[in-house]
């Protein structure tokens, strides 16, 4: 439609032609080196644009879900490919297209990409550098990027889905820090609340639990940086933890997690729609240890996968 900008892509951003996609809706690198390189090795993904065809692999690409760990997003993969009645050729079953990398596992199913991100801020910072390079060397238009995970509820019970509207980082600012060349510099962690809204408004009110939006809490650390006294260290009283969680949930976190941040920041300076959808596992107001059993918390995770289902099923049927 010859659009320049995405109606959702706000502010700052608009004003700095870099930022946005290219008119057809394909991800525009704000890094003018990548195009002058003969070749891009994605080294933690095991691709690379001289060893493999990307736009012939990932060209039709229009969903990238992330979460934490292999298994998950293998699991995700066969659901999602149940969900939108995807064949696999006969006789063959998913691969991990990132195996050799022994870093991430990244699963493909038509539109649907499923890769795991690892644990923490700089685990999913270095895969979004390289998924979002590889979303530019396959010339993937308009891509939408899911966070699916789990965390520590402030306030909500376990089981409780939570869709980020906002995220901040320990000290309740909404900015991912990084340091590059000895300075720090504050990038925007801005996620898309369209998107938020749209996929709170699937969750089913039949559903024998809660689907919630609000603000997200990245931190750089489960224990000390999650408030718990229960670490290897800990040189604060129950009474300051309970007076930070406090004041956390008065300001409106409704949960903790350890990626959101970087998520948000890395996909918005690039242009790219993205939501964080994550599952409690505990009340941080009740508890620090995760006291439920095993298969709870595998039926509490799939819960956050069900709602991105039912986001990318709606969104192919209606094309
Ligand atoms: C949620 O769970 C992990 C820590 O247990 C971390 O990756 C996160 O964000
Ligand atoms: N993940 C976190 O980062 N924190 C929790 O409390 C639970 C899961």
């Amino acid at each position: 439609n010859g659009k320049v900008y995405d109606v959702n892509y706000e502010e700052e951003s608009h004003n700095d032609i870099n930022a946005v996609r290219y008119p057809d809706g394909s991800v525009r690198l704000r890094n003018p080196n990548i195009e002058l390189m003969d070749q891009d090795i994605l080294y933690h993904l095991a691709l690379g644009s001289g060893s493999h065809d990307l736009v012939e692999m990932f060209g039709d690409v229009k969903f990238v879900c992330l979460g934490g760990t292999p298994k998950r997003m293998e699991q995700f993969a066969y659901n999602i490919m149940a969900e939108i009645g995807y064949k696999l050729p006969c006789g063959t079953t998913l691969q991990d297209i990132s195996h050799f990398s022994y870093r991430y596992s990244m699963y493909k199913v038509g539109p649907v990409l499923s890769i795991s991100h690892g644990m923490g801020i700089p685990s999913v910072g270095i895969l979004l550098h390289e998924v979002i390079k590889l979303m530019y060397h396959a010339k993937v238009q308009d891509p939408v990027f899911f966070r699916i995970g789990t965390c520590g509820g402030i306030g909500n019970e376990g089981g409780t889905v939570v869709i980020s509207e906002e995220v901040v980082d320990g000290a309740l600012r909404n900015v991912l820090e990084l340091t590059v060349l000895g300075k720090t510099l504050q990038r925007p962690a801005k996620l898309d609340r369209r998107l938020a809204r749209e996929l709170k408004a699937l969750a089913d009110p039949e559903d024998p639990y809660d689907t919630v939006t609000g603000k997200t809490m990245c931190t750089y650390d489960f224990y000390e940086g999650q408030g718990r006294l229960d670490g290897a260290f800990c040189d604060f009283t129950e009474a300051d933890k309970m007076e930070y969680l406090e004041k956390i949930h008065k300001s409106g976190v409704m949960n903790i997690e350890m990626e959101s941040l970087a998520f948000a920041a890395l996909t918005h300076h690039a242009g790219i729609k993205a939501a964080v959808i994550c599952v409690t596992i505990l009340d941080r107001l009740k508890s620090d240890q995760v006291l439920a059993p095993r298969e709870v918390l595998d039926e509490w995770q799939q819960r956050p996968t069900k709602l991105v289902s039912k986001y990318i099923k709606r969104y192919l049927q209606m094309k």
